[in-house]
C-alpha cells in the first residue's frame, strides 16, 4: 500500500482548492473567483485500493501586507516541510513572471519531488501550452509537467497515476472515512465566507472574516437541527453597511444561500443567525487571528 502527503502550492487563484476538492471527491475547501480565498491549511484525503494520499491545500503565495498575510505565507512554508510531493499549480493562461518565480524558488528549496500543474487548460488555446511547458521545463526541478483542468477533471486520472508512482509505501495516516481533519464548526465558517466573497467587491473580500459564535448541536438527534450564530467581521463601520445592503437585503440573501449549503454539509436543518461587526484593523490583531485559527 502507498501512503504519503502531497502539498498543493501556487499563486492565488490558480485553482488549488478546486483541485483539492476534485481529488478528495467532496468539497472541503472553499473556492471563489477572488484571489486569496484560502487562508488556512486544509487537508483532503483520497483513499484508493492503491493506498491513501493526503492532499494539503494552502493559501496562495503573495506578498504579505498584513499580519494575516504573513501568517498565511508562514502556513505555506510550514506545510512544505517533510512532504513527499509538491504540486506547484499555475494558471496556464497567465504568463510567467516574478510572482511565479518566487513560488518556483520555494519549490526548489524543499528538495522534495515536484510536479508542475498547468491548470485551466479548458479555458486557453492549446497552442499556448507548449511555450508554457517549455518555460517550466527550463527550471529543471519538475519530475512531471502536466496540463490539467481541475474544473472539468481533464487529465486528473493521469495525475493520480503519476502521484501514486512517487508516493512511499506505508500504512494509511487516517481512517478510511475521514475526508478532512477540520471540524464542522470550522467548515461552517468557511462556507459562509465563500458566499460573502462571491458578493463583495474591491477591498472588502480581503477585509472580511467569519467568526462562529455558537455551534449548537444539542437538538441534532431529536430535532435534526443545528443552530449556528456567526459574526461577519469587517474593518470599518462604512463597510458594515455594504455587507448589510439596502434594507439588510444583501445579508439576508447571503444567509439564505449559506444556510442551504450548510444544510447539505451537515445533513440536517440549520438555523443560521448572522451579524455584521466592526473589528478595527483585525488583520493585524494577533489575538483575533488566533481565534480565527489563522496560521501560526
Ligand atoms: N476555467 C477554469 N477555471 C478554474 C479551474 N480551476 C479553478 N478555476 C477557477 O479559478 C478560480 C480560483 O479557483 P480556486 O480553486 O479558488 O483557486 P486557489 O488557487 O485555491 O485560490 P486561493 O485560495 O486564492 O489561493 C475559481 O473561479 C475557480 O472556479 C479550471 O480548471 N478551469
Ligand atoms: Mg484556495
Amino acid at each position: 500500500m502507498k501512503s504519503g502527503t502531497a502539498v498543493i502550492i501556487g499563486r492565488p487563484n490558480s485553482g488549488k482548492s478546486t483541485l483539492l476538492n476534485a481529488l478528495a471527491g467532496q468539497k472541503v475547501s472553499i473556492v471563489s473567483s477572488k484571489p486569496q480565498t484560502t487562508r488556512h491549511r486544509i487537508i483532503g484525503v483520497m483513499n484508493e485500493t492503491r493506498g491513501q494520499i493526503v492532499f494539503v491545500d494552502t493559501p496562495g503565495v503573495h506578498k504579505p501586507g498584513y499580519r494575516m498575510n504573513q501568517r498565511m505565507l508562514g502556513t505555506v512554508y510550514e506545510q512544505l516541510r517533510g512532504v513527499d510531493l509538491v504540486l506547484h499549480m499555475v494558471d496556464a493562461g497567465i504568463p510567467f513572471g516574478a510572482g511565479e518565480n518566487f513560488v518556483l524558488e520555494m519549490v526548489k528549496k524543499t528538495g522534495a519531488p515536484a510536479f508542475l500543474l498547468l491548470n485551466k487548460i479548458d479555458a486557453i488555446a492549446k497552442q499556448r501550452l507548449l511555450p508554457a511547458m517549455d518555460r517550466y521545463g527550463q527550471a529543471g526541478c519538475f519530475m512531471e509537467i502536466l496540463p490539467i483542468s481541475a474544473a472539468t477533471g481533464e487529465n486528473l486520472d493521469l495525475l493520480r497515476d503519476r502521484i501514486f508512482e512517487y508516493m512511499p509505501e506505508g500504512e494509511p495516516q487516517y481512517g478510511e472515512d475521514l475526508v478532512t481533519d477540520r471540524t464542522e464548526r470550522f467548515l461552517a465558517g468557511e462556507f459562509i465566507r465563500e458566499k460573502l466573497l462571491e458578493r463583495l467587491r474591491e477591498e472588502l473580500p480581503y477585509a472580511s472574516a467569519v467568526m462562529i459564535r455558537r455551534f449548537d448541536e444539542s437538538r441534532r438527534t431529536d430535532r435534526n437541527l443545528v443552530v449556528i450564530d456567526a459574526d461577519i467581521l469587517v474593518e470599518r463601520r462604512s463597510q458594515q453597511g455594504i455587507v448589510l445592503g439596502a434594507g439588510a437585503r444583501t445579508l439576508r440573501d447571503l444567509g439564505t444561500e449559506a444556510r442551504r449549503d450548510l444544510e447539505q454539509l451537515l445533513g440536517c436543518k440549520v438555523y443560521l443567525g448572522l451579524e455584521v461587526r466592526t473589528a478595527r484593523n483585525w488583520r493585524n490583531d494577533d489575538a483575533l487571528l488566533d481565534q480565527l485559527e489563522l496560521g501560526s
